[in-house]
């Protein structure tokens, strides 16, 4: 069985980072290991939730890790709360990637702004960590950040995409997937650049108007499963927006209040029965 490390945050209530990523990347029927960040009573879109950072704990678990031998198909990093924290997570990522395949979202905002507690010093700390990625998988607010011009917000073409996608790459990773990418009214998907092949791979699903905490770590988390399976990038890309695209829809006549993230409970069944690659 392939086995990945998951390091991010667990933030108890609303649906992201850990709780999210372990049983979406289980399901998938891939072993996950999770290096937490940080731990917090919810997310930061919450107002002022307990935090407890972990950052001290990480080299008692990363050390014992490399007394006990453990190796990874793969490192998937997503919300990291500082930059002592990128200096860390980028030791460990040079003494653990092995063979295995660096997978990094730069969580830090959405919708043209920094989440909470991000100094503008951040975005390029993380653009330089993007570097030691071989995917990565920002939406296009943190491109636009990392990439150092205006968020670009709704009215883009093919070509306004592809010129971000090489930029991202340029960054150091040979592969960039940009979320929360719309085309046409109406659908809502992903685009994803090979730099090798010089391919762009877009994938969309129906678009559920509103806006859906949660839904990028998610579309990651299920991206890293796929890729541990083997899978290719537009395999992986089109599982999950799938995937996502039907957590949200299994929440859309729910929960009125979003930040408590999606249903995507009710749509693990279809990673459990390996059917998510039918389109929306
Ligand atoms: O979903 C991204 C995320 C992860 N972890 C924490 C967050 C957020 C987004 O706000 O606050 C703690």
């Amino acid at each position: 069985m392939k086995r990945i490390a998951a390091v991010q945050d667990i933030s108890c209530v609303g649906r992201c980072s850990l709780t999210v990523a372990l049983p979406i990347i289980s399901a998938m029927g891939v072993e996950a290991c999770p290096l937490p960040t940080a731990l917090l009573s919810s997310h930061t879109l919450f107002p002022e939730p307990y935090v407890c950072d972990l950052t001290e704990m990480l080299s008692g678990i990363t050390d014992h890790w490399k007394r006990i031998g453990v190796s990874f198909d793969g490192i998937y990093t997503g919300y990291l709360g500082s930059l002592k924290q990128l200096d860390i997570i980028s030791r460990f990522i040079d003494e653990f990637r092995g063979g295995g395949f660096v997978f990094i979202d730069p969580v830090m905002g959405d919708h043209g702004r920094l989440y909470s507690g991000f100094a503008p010093e951040y975005v390029g700390r993380m653009a330089e960590f993007c570097g030691k990625g071989d995917v990565i998988v920002p939406n296009l607010t943190e491109a636009c950040f990392m990439l150092g011009r205006d968020y670009i917000g709704e009215s883009y073409d093919r070509d306004d995409l592809k010129a971000i996608l090489r930029g991202l790459t340029g960054l150091g990773a040979s592969k960039a997937i940009l979320t929360g990418v719309s085309m046409e009214p109406g659908r809502l998907g992903a685009a994803a650049f090979d730099s090798g092949s010089e391919e762009i791979f877009l994938c969309m699903g129906d678009r559920v108007e509103g806006s859906f905490h949660g839904t990028g770590d998610i579309f990651a988390s299920v991206c890293v499963g796929a890729l541990a399976k083997g899978e290719s990038l537009g395999q992986a890309v089109e599982c999950a927006v799938n995937f996502t695209c039907q957590s949200i829809k299994m929440t859309a006549c729910d929960s009125p209040d979003r930040r408590f993230g999606v249903n995507y409970e009710k749509a693990l069944p279809v990673l459990l029965n390996g059917e998510n690659h039918q389109k929306n």
